[in-house]
């Protein structure tokens, strides 16, 4: 399949220490594909839903002490321990590939090794990257083959060039050996003792996340944890924007709105959910690509009337994980519809009533669907150079503190606001409720080498000389809440207004009002023809509470001071100056 000597060297050498059975290489035909669906299914490791309802669907039950991303096993292995920088776990390479051995020494006897190369981005485009992911999972290569372009198609993009090592072994799926390691200086990636999404499928958040942000940071691009959307409006005018948010703040819901009809003949297209790869256009604006094929979605609170699209690309090819099995063998999960089933079996293979007292769903139970799926899938999802960003888009969860939107005064501001977002916990994620946690530009978890040095990394872009034209950078917050406790802002749908006013900012159609956070809209420029919102409560989401964000300095020093003098001048300069203006 291929003549890489490469990847065949790297091949025989993870051969020799996980000591498979049998290599299987993995082209991404339809007949290898279905072998292993049957496979699957003859095991239990895959359940077929109903063939009518569900096409091409399969459910799937991960062990019950393996249903998350483990952050407090990810780590960064660079050479100098100040590159991981401190928001990343970090052992030095030579200490972490031994101890690792170890635990994959034999890990694959008696089981199939499959070879699964795939690429990050269309193929043929120039943003593109190829990795080769080795893995005991026929899971994993079902999910790669929905989430990547993956197979024969992945080494004829490869050729003799380089890739990313991803090696993935399920081990015993021992929580006490569970590994999720990133290299970045050799463009390797090892996880171990995991089947579960985000530790497993090497492509997502591992390399499009982790290695290619230390990528872009040496080569001049960005990878965002970002959704791009695409907006055309009713003149015919279409726009992009990116956003960045972190957990439960409705991005997959965002990047797939639906608009009110009541606001005229608007249209929302996805080009992705999750992962932007950024660069300088020939043009001098930024573009983005979406590296996946799929969307790897949280399924609970998604319906027919929070995200009609994504449930809509879930209805064939659709691999669901840890999700409830309906006895007509369709699934079902919290917040599927208002009514639960009478019966079901739940994520952990036992019988469920609504009486159980439990969960039928595990709140992070997934959907992984195909992007083609998607109604709303943008026309330019296979565009090679991707799509050019008019806005940048910030947000988070914060009941007073930020407003429903504001522009940041200028670059270096902006990236102030994405390096200071915060989120208010939600009882989806462990832990205590309504507790701030700081979540930069919503990279905490994901980028792969020294934050600060991120930071620094954002702002050199915005001032690169070939960057003439760089999107405006805004920030939202869908969350504000009443002195009572009640959301202010309709959100979903209706966020079409928000985005709206954003890009009338971009093209300078409309005014602001300066507050020391930023610009934020004068109330007759945002759009609330409809809404059953009164004056009160718009001057109330619109407010910057001077006393409010005084209190958020703290906070944002605290989380800054970490960083030493590594800290950007730039971004201590963006903080003085905010604290000035608070005074
Ligand atoms: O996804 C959300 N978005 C973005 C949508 C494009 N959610 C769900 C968050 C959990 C993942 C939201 N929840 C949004 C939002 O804009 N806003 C809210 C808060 C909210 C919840 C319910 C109502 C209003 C606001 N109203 C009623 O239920 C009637
Ligand atoms: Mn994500």
């Amino acid at each position: 399949m291929t003549s890489n000597q490469k990847v065949l060297t790297w091949l025989e050498e993870m051969k020799a220490l996980t000591q498979p059975d049998n290599v299987v290489w993995i082209d991404g035909s339809e007949a290898q594909l279905d072998a292993l669906r049957a496979e699957a299914v003859s095991t239990g490791e895959l359940i077929k839903l109903n063939e009518e309802k569900l096409p091409g669907c399969y459910l799937h039950r991960t062990a019950e002490n393996d249903v998350a991303r483990v952050e407090d096993r990810t780590f960064i292995c660079t050479t100098k321990k100040e590159d991981a920088g401190p928001t990343n776990n970090w052992m030095a390479p030579a200490e972490m590939y031994a101890m690792l051995k170890e635990i994959y020494n034999g890990s694959m006897k008696g089981r199939t090794m499959y070879v699964v190369p795939y690429i990050m981005g269309p193929a043929s485009s120039p943003f593109s990257k190829v990795g080769i992911e080795l893995t005991d999972s026929i899971y994993v290569v079902l999910n790669m083959n929905i989430m990547t372009r993956m197979g024969q198609i992945a080494l004829d993009e490869l050729g003799d060039g380089d890739f990313v090592k991803c090696l993935h072994a399920k081990c015993d799926v021992d929580p006490e050996k569970r590994y999720i390691v990133q290299f970045p200086e050799d463009n390797t990636i090892w996880s171990c003792n995991s089947a579960y999404g985000g530790n497993v499928l090497l492509g997502k958040k591992c390399f499009a996340l982790r290695i290619a942000s230390y990528m872009g940071y040496k080569e001049g691009w960005m990878a965002e944890h970002m959704l791009i959307l695409g907006l055309t409006n009713p003149k015919g005018e279409k726009k992009y924007v990116a956003a960045a948010f972190p957990s439960a703040c409705g991005k997959t819901n965002l990047a797939m709105l639906i608009p009110p009809a009541s606001l005229g003949d608007y249209k929302v297209e996805t080009v992705g959910d999750d992962i932007a790869w950024i660069r300088i256009g020939e043009d001098g604006r930024l573009w983005a690509i979406n590296p996946e094929a799929g969307f790897f979605g949280v399924a609970p609170g998604t319906s027919e009337k929070t995200n009609f699209n994504a449930l809509e690309a879930t209805k064939k090819n659709t691999i669901f994980t840890n999700v409830a099995l309906q006895d007509d063998g369709t699934v079902w999960w919290e917040g599927l519809t208002k009514e639960p089933p009478a019966h079901c079996i739940d994520w952990l293979g036992k019988e469920w009533t609504p009486e159980s007292g439990t969960k039928a769903a595990h709140p992070n139970s997934r959907f992984t669907a195909p992007a083609v799926n998607c109604p709303c899938i943008s026309d330019q999802f296979e565009a090679p150079k991707g799509v050019p960003l008019s806005a940048i888009i910030f947000g988070g969860r914060r009941a007073k503190s930020a407003p429903l939107v504001y522009q940041s005064f200028d670059w270096n501001h902006g990236v102030f606001v994405g390096a200071t977002m915060a989120s208010e916990t939600t009882a989806a994620a462990a832990g205590a409720v309504g507790v701030v946690r700081r979540d930069p530009m919503a990279m905490r978890p994901f980028c792969g080498y020294n934050m600060a040095d991120y930071f620094q990394h954002w702002i050199d872009m915005g001032h690169k000389s070939e960057l003439t034209n760089p999107p405006k950078i805004f920030h939202v917050n869908w969350f504000r809440r009443d002195d009572e406790g009640n959301f202010m802002w309709p959100g979903f749908g209706d966020n079409l207004r928000v985005l709206n006013w954003i890009l009338d900012r971009c093209d300078g159609k409309v005014d602001a009002a300066e507050t020391p956070i930023g610009y934020v809209p004068k109330k007759e420029d945002l759009n609330v023809e409809g809404l059953d919102i009164d004056d009160k409560t718009l001057t109330e989401l619109l407010a910057v509470d001077k006393d409010v964000w005084r209190a958020e300095l703290p906070g944002i020093k605290e989380y800054f001071a970490q960083f030493g003098d590594r800290l950007p001048k730039g971004i201590q300069e963006q903080l003085d100056a905010l604290e000035a203006r608070l005074k």
